[in-house]
């Protein structure tokens, strides 16, 4: 049982029409299917599920018309963004700690941008995890696909033509160099550039197989672990290997190991610096028997203190 213990606030985000294939809309479903509230529960958290966010309407979007007819199911997306930011933001304000259980990665347009506002007002320096296999930097000028869960990662650092999916949202946006894209193994060439140019912090597999995944990961968590931060890890299932976690649309070889997704996992927890989780891209349509959704709970586990034996924490966040 865990030492420190938190409020957690769960949020389900149905949603698929960011990405390519649908059936992430099950995702919420199927990681409460998997146990994901009763376990945290279990471990010592006091857990309130608030559900499902019901799908809205559509909205218009001012974008240029260009860049709008890039970007596949547009108004579906904003509108998913502006009612995941609002949420986001008053579930950071309250001071617990907000899951949020997809759903597609586009979904995390909200929540970053959400968990931002809320700490700039908050006054604390925002830093982002983004555990995948993709570095989610496309804009609708370079997006191969149209697809918006290829997306988040540019619009989280200002990509201007993205800023109308958030309406009149104030908009904060994350420093480049705070954001890490951990477990990178496929990216487009328009991102590369992009995100070599922006000083974005990246381990990518080639990294990771050198070092493990501790060194770079423990690096970061140093850096942040001065001042009064909030990191906020965002989870596409991507990141781990197809072989592991088959339920997920845009599978790519050769991702992080069991142990490696747990000792990310228990890093994390140990450095107490975590305010914030998304849990994304979950296809249940493509799992085998549950076995996607059951390595992610594990993982949520991790992060919450499930342990072998007992060891020292090394910090109590205080929300
Ligand atoms: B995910 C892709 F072209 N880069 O933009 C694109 F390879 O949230 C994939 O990480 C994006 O799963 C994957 O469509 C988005 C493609
Ligand atoms: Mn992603
Ligand atoms: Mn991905
Ligand atoms: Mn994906």
């Amino acid at each position: 049982k865990s030492r420190q213990s938190a409020r957690v606030s769960l949020l389900g985000v149905p949603l698929e029409l960011g990405a390519g294939e649908a059936g992430s809309v099950m995702g919420p479903a199927a990681l409460r299917t998997a146990g994901l509230p009763a376990l945290l529960g279990e471990l010592g958290h006091a857990v309130v599920d608030h559900g499902d966010l019901p799908h809205p309407a559509p909205v218009e979007v001012d974008m240029a018309p260009a860049d709008a007819a890039a970007c596949r199911n547009l108004g579906h997306i904003a509108a998913w963004t502006r009612l995941i930011h609002d949420h986001a933001y008053l579930m950071a304000r309250d001071g617990g700690f907000p899951i949020f259980l997809g759903g597609d990665h586009s979904l995390s347009i909200g929540t970053v941008s959400g968990i931002a506002r809320h700490c700039r007002e908050a006054g604390r320096e925002l830093f982002v995890l983004w555990l995948d296999a993709h570095a989610d930097f496309n804009t609708p000028a370079t997006t191969p696909s149209g697809n918006m869960h290829g997306m988040s990662v540019a619009f989280a650092c200002g990509d201007r033509s993205l800023r109308p999916l958030l309406g009149d949202r104030p908009f904060v946006p994350v420093r480049a160099e705070n954001v890490h894209l951990f477990g990178l193994r496929s990216i487009d060439p328009t991102e590369r550039e992009a995100v070599q140019a922006r000083g974005i912090q990246v381990s990518d597999m080639r990294a990771i197989d050198e070092t493990g995944v501790s060194v770079p990961l423990r690096r970061m968590l140093d850096r942040i672990a001065g001042g009064d931060a909030h990191l906020h890890v965002s989870l596409d299932v991507d990141f781990i290997d197809p072989g592991l976690a088959p339920g997920v649309g845009t599978t790519v070889p050769g991702g992080a190991t069991y142990r490696e997704a747990h000792l990310i996992m228990e890093l994390l927890h140990d450095s107490g610096l975590v305010g914030s989780l998304d849990i994304v891209e979950l296809n249940p349509f493509l799992d085998e028997r549950g076995k996607s959704a059951r390595l992610l709970t594990e993982l949520a586990g991790s992060l919450f203190g499930r342990t072998i034996i007992d060891r020292p924490a090394r910090r109590i966040r205080v929300a």
